[in-house]
């Protein structure tokens, strides 16, 4: 294995760039996450460890959020008595507080999830340490967190003093959540325990110092603490391990009684063993999940980024929680779940990871009543899903933006609006199923999803004349707010109907009982059923017969014509650049949407020549102020053997983050874009799709690739596929 195309350094020390670096090395396991900040602090750092399924509703905000939990990773060390720090000379002299860093390099090993910093620095007295500091959060066991902290003298014999804590006074950007909060200081332990202001849930985190030398605890209303002072002799090397327990109201009764006795589980087995049964869980992981390309390192890299990403995002053993957009690498969105999961994030976890995708499909089942709620307070029946969803399930949209530059606020309408989200679910749903063949999920309880959602679209449509027609709506193209019938909206609704008749036939004939118990449940009538074959057989479309193309939605040719090409070299989105009125009136689109429903539904959309013609269409109209869009058009470009247009957006889509394109990585991962990567590759370079009861491959690949190797499985089967330029290999597959 080449190590080197599993790591991403920073080197030197970049501080304008600290959150961005909080973000992209990022460490998780499902269970939490918890970003990069600096063990001994820095000023303007945003330190933030959030746990799935942890949401809370602050005062006075308009909406709740994923909650950031106290500070655990609080660890540092005086050299001589000068605090160790990373401002340089240059700095320094700004700020003179005596010692200097004089050499830095941080890296995220992806391969193992381990997050390593190197620092040497100079004390006043002129001793001189190496010091590496160590940590990640267990996939092995997700309670736990481990920080290993060796000091080298490099230079004298100096005395170093260890300074340990857990720091209880965090709040998000500014927001505090935890009320009761209670700290302990005792031995070689300290604890911290609270409980969410307005949700119910109670937390507690424990830590210990591990040191050759005595530990010493300081009680600390909300920073308990533990210091161990060392002497080094002369070339000598200290090692100090602080472990961490986590628990929540959500996993255990008593969580800060679950925390100590972790953390006393975790100290008998140590770092050492920690880290090996961490290391061999990752090994698990990245046996199924990892994709090889040869031929082109920077793809390598990316590819497996964003999926490490997608990985440590990903619930393993709770089936209760969702991914947010931003995964749980920052306070993006809020910890929000929208359908960047279900089209995006969750694809490559279906294929490769498919109980963890099982666990965020079971999210949505057990939403079901919010989804409900939601479509009898606006008037309809079925289940309509939140456009953003937390622990409730109920619509959690905030109306209104954050106030603007001018002080006004936006009005926001994607929570009344963005109805596809329901058919987003429904195609997870079916997606999973078929790959899987997990008949048991589906009998009881993704039919129920996939048949109540189709309930809300028969309640939904209009019936205009001799059509129908949905009006009002927001397709993924967020620009265009409040449209008639979305032929992206209009078509995955026509899917969702044919789907859901389809699977009633289906239950009928295996699964009886449960056909009859969600007919009567769901009020699945013959004259239901009758209004859904109509609405499929009269649905509008809007297609424009002389030019061969969709229309993205009526009207939408009348607005101005602006080409998006032309605002190239661009630095931001096309959008700002117009301002927020002309650019509604305009043909600019946000993000894929005529193209996603092409990436979604691939030839059903139409022949060759009219999916051509939308490409040509749409893409030069497309902005891509989403994140979300440049991976869908790589796909879609690489299906129709636009391989310049597929490269482009491929590369664009592959440096959201590592390059921070969007400008926002600080505040998260764009989770869409990194699942939405693995999906360009498979499903849009490779052409992976189930072909009559098995897997095709049909490759287009750039030019320089050579090969592409990848895992899925397949009706519970595991299949490793290599996939190479036609010539020599035309079917590509080899299964193993
Ligand atoms: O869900 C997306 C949407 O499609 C575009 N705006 C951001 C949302 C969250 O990522």
């Amino acid at each position: 294995m080449q190590k080197r195309l599993w790591s991403i350094s920073e080197y030197p020390f970049q501080p304008e760039r600290h959150l961005y670096y909080e973000t992209i090395f990022a460490l998780g396991n499902g269970y939490l996450g918890s970003r990069a900040n600096f063990e001994e602090g820095l000023e303007g750092q945003t330190p933030a460890t959030l746990v799935h399924g942890v949401y809370n509703h602050a005062p006075g905000m308009l909406v709740p959020e994923l909650v950031n939990f106290p500070n655990w990773t609080g660890l540092t060390l005086t050299v001589d008595g000068t605090p160790f720090h990373l401002r340089t000379k240059a700095l320094d002299l700004l700020k003179p507080t005596g010692g200097v860093l004089l050499g830095y390099k941080r890296t995220l090993h992806m391969d193992v999830a381990l997050l390593r910093r190197e620092a040497l620095f100079r004390a006043e007295s002129g001793g001189t340490v190496k010091v590496i500091f160590e940590r990640f959060v267990s996939l092995a066991d997700v309670h736990v967190m481990a920080q290993r902290l060796k000091v080298i003298a490099i230079d004298g014999a100096p005395r170093v003093e260890i300074l340990a804590w857990i720091d209880a006074e965090v709040t998000n950007n500014g927001v505090s959540h935890w009320t009761n909060l209670q700290t302990t200081a005792e031995a070689d332990q300290i604890t911290v325990s609270g409980k969410t202001g307005q949700s119910p849930y109670r937390m507690g985190i424990a830590s210990r110092l591990i040191s050759p030398q005595a530990v010493n605890a300081a009680s600390h209303a909300t920073q308990p603490r533990l210091t161990s002072v060392i002497q080094l002799d002369k070339d000598g090397t200290v090692t100090i391990d602080k472990l961490t327990a986590i628990y929540t109201s959500r996993d255990s009764d008593d969580p800060l009684g679950s925390a100590q006795a972790k953390i006393q589980e975790a100290t008998a087995i140590g770092y050492d063993k920690l880290y090996q049964a961490h290391t061999a869980a990752w090994a698990d992981h990245w046996r199924d999940s990892d994709v090889i390309i040869e031929g082109d390192e920077q793809a390598q890299i990316a590819l497996r980024f964003t999926m490490y990403h997608v990985l440590i995002a990903a619930p393993q053993h709770d089936d209760d929680v969702s991914i947010g957009a931003k995964t749980l690498s920052g306070f993006g969105y809020k910890g929000h779940v929208f359908w960047d999961t279900e089209l995006f994030i969750l694809p490559p976890l279906t294929l490769t990871q498919p109980e963890i995708a099982r666990n965020l499909l079971m999210y949505r089942y057990k939403r079901l009543p919010g989804a409900r709620h939601k479509a009898q307070a606006n008037g309809y029946e079925g289940a309509m899903y939140p456009w953003e969803s937390t622990d409730t399930g109920e619509e959690t949209t905030p109306q209104w933006s954050d106030p603007q530059p001018d002080g006004t606020r936006i009005r926001i309408w994607t929570g009344d609006n963005e109805q596809h989200i329901s058919t987003d679910i429904a195609y997870a749903i079916m997606q999973y199923w078929h790959w899987t063949g997990d008949t048991e999920f589906m009998i009881r309880y993704g039919a129920e999803i996939v048949l109540d959602t189709a309930v809300f679209w028969g309640s939904r449509v209009e019936l205009k004349g001799d059509r129908y027609e949905l009006t009002m709506q927001i397709g993924p193209d967020e620009y265009h707010e409040n449209i008639n019938n979305s032929v992206f909206v209009n078509r995955m609704t026509v899917w969702h109907l044919e789907q859901a008749l389809q699977l009633i036939d289906w239950l009928q004939q295996h699964a009886p009982d449960q056909a009859r118990t969600l007919t009567e449940q769901l009020g699945l009538t013959p004259a239901r059923l009758d209004h859904w074959r109509d609405v499929i057989a009269r649905m509008y479309l809007p297609f424009d017969a002389e030019q061969q193309r969709h229309i993205q939605f009526d009207g939408f040719f009348e607005m101005e014509y602006i080409p998006v090409p032309h605002y190239e070299p661009r630095v931001g989105g096309v959008w700002p650049m117009l301002g927020h009125h002309r650019a509604l009136q305009s043909q600019v689109i946000k993000q894929a949407d005529v193209v996603m429903l092409m990436a979604l539904l691939g030839d059903q959309v139409g022949s060759r020549e009219v999916m051509l013609n939308n490409w040509h269409t749409y893409y030069p109209r497309t902005d891509h102020g989403s994140s979300l869009s440049p991976a869908i058009h790589a796909w879609v470009a690489a299906r129709l053997g636009l391989m310049d247009d597929a490269e482009y957006m491929f590369e664009h889509a592959a440096m959201i983050d590592l390059q921070d394109n969007k400008g926002n990585v600080r505040d998260g991962i764009h989770g869409a874009a990194s699942g939405g990567l693995w999906q360009a590759v498979v499903f849009g370079f490779c052409g992976l799709t189930i072909d009559h009861g098995d897997l095709k491959t049909d490759p287009k690949l750039p030019d320089h690739w050579k090969s592409v190797t990848f895992t899925v499985y397949y009706q519970g089967q595991r299949r490793q596929i290599t996939v190479r330029h036609p010539v020599g290999n035309p079917v590509g597959a080899t299964g193993s």
